[in-house]
């Protein structure tokens, strides 16, 4: 039985390394909902709401979560009795609509408590098979094609198995035309348009198709499933869906529809681990790859992302870069690393996520607290 005591709730500040930029904004210094749990039997765990400063990806935006989790998520789990992680999503879901950013960081960190108490890694309690994920990075928009081919050439000569290349409506084919003559046919590029498009610029998209790319990800509306459906059946390349997939049964439309190919799951956007692994699954027996996207997450949610995609149907190089990839320095001990060959480690030596959050640094880091519960 888990029964959460108290939780500290805190935002810090990270500043990237790089400027991140994407079709609908730019991210120059992460602002990161950080969250403390302690048990009335003394586990204690740490997780991350992975919302951004603007509501730009999803309806969610850290100020929005903080109030979800403050107001009306937190109070239904805080001193309850838990017997199970896989029942807190409907628990969170009982008259609460959306918030999946903020629901999913409390219900994460319980699956994260019961690994704990269980002796078990994180990764085994989700029913991983992998000791190494496959990473891929995710380059945000450059200002030239020039710059992007450098970028692209030393991510792949890190080691990284995929190059994602933000695209936006005039820095586009061009730009990936560029990288393809640059880096031949093999380089391994997708593109992701986050949300600039529309039916009407199927020139473009179609375009696109001349360059082998691995996917394409979420070029129309944030929470569209039926126009990519109109798209897949004019593209070769196969759709990837991101933002619209929110839950299994968004999951289920899209291979009814035939509106992608493959699904990028992050566990923020569908509200945690008991929904990611329902979307797994249903992938699985649906035979549509899966792979684990990013939000740009501290060491803290990075160990969630890599425990969920050592499953077997994350069969595609995930965005869970190493931590230098973003971070001077992580806050969590050790850092996220990737070997030459582009694998990260999962941590199976310890039960739990794996790694420890330096608290000396998140003090330093952290702009405001507060304790919800006793
Ligand atoms: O669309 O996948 C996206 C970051 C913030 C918001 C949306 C997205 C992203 C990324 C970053 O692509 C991936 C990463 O964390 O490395
Ligand atoms: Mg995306």
């Amino acid at each position: 039985m888990i029964v959460i005591k108290n939780i500290v709730l805190r935002e810090i500040h990270m500043p990237l390394r790089e400027p991140f930029k994407i079709s609908s904004g730019v991210e120059t210094m992460r602002r990161i909902l950080l969250l403390h749990f302690k048990t009335s039997d003394g586990f204690e765990t740490w997780s991350e709401c992975v919302a951004g400063a603007l509501p730009n990806y999803s309806s969610e935006a850290i100020d929005t979560a903080r109030i979800a989790i403050k107001e009306w998520l937190a109070p239904k789990i805080v001193g309850e009795k838990i017997a199970d992680p896989v029942v807190v999503h409907s628990l969170l879901e009982q008259d609460i609509r959306g918030h999946n950013m903020a629901k999913a960081a409390l219900e994460m960190a319980v699956w994260e408590l019961a690994a704990q108490m269980r002796g078990l890694p994180l990764a085994t309690v989700l029913g991983g098979s992998r000791s190494a994920i496959a990473t891929g990075i995710s380059l945000g928009i450059q200002q030239s094609p020039e710059k992007l081919i450098e970028k692209v050439a030393g991510a792949l000569a890190q080691g990284y198995r995929k190059a994602k290349i933000k695209i936006k409506p005039g820095m586009d084919v061009d730009f990936v035309r560029a990288v393809r003559a640059a880096l031949g046919d093999d380089a391994p590029l997708m593109v992701d348009a986050n949300n600039a498009y529309t039916l009407g610029d199927i020139d473009i998209l179609q375009a696109l198709d001349d360059f082998n790319l691995m996917m394409i990800e979420q070029p129309l509306a944030w929470d569209d499933i039926y126009e990519h459906s109109v798209l897949q059946h004019q593209l070769r390349t196969p759709i990837c869906l991101d933002e619209s997939i929110t839950n299994v049964a968004k999951a289920k439309e899209m291979f009814v529809s035939g509106s992608g190919k493959i699904v990028n799951i992050k566990p923020g956007r569908v509200g945690g681990f008991s929904q990611a692994l329902e979307i797994h699954d249903f992938c699985e027996q649906a035979d549509i790859p899966v792979w684990c996207g990013g939000m740009l997450e501290s060491g803290v949610g990075r160990a969630y992302n890599v425990a969920l995609a050592s499953l077997p149907n994350f069969s595609l190089p995930g965005d869970v870069s190493p931590s230098a990839r973003y971070w001077e320095q992580d806050i969590v001990t050790p850092e996220w690393t990737m070997d030459e060959n582009g694998m990260v480690n999962v941590p199976l030596a310890e039960p739990g996520m794996g790694v420890k959050v330096d608290v000396d640094r998140v003090e330093d880091l952290t702009v405001w607290s507060e304790v919800l519960g006793e």
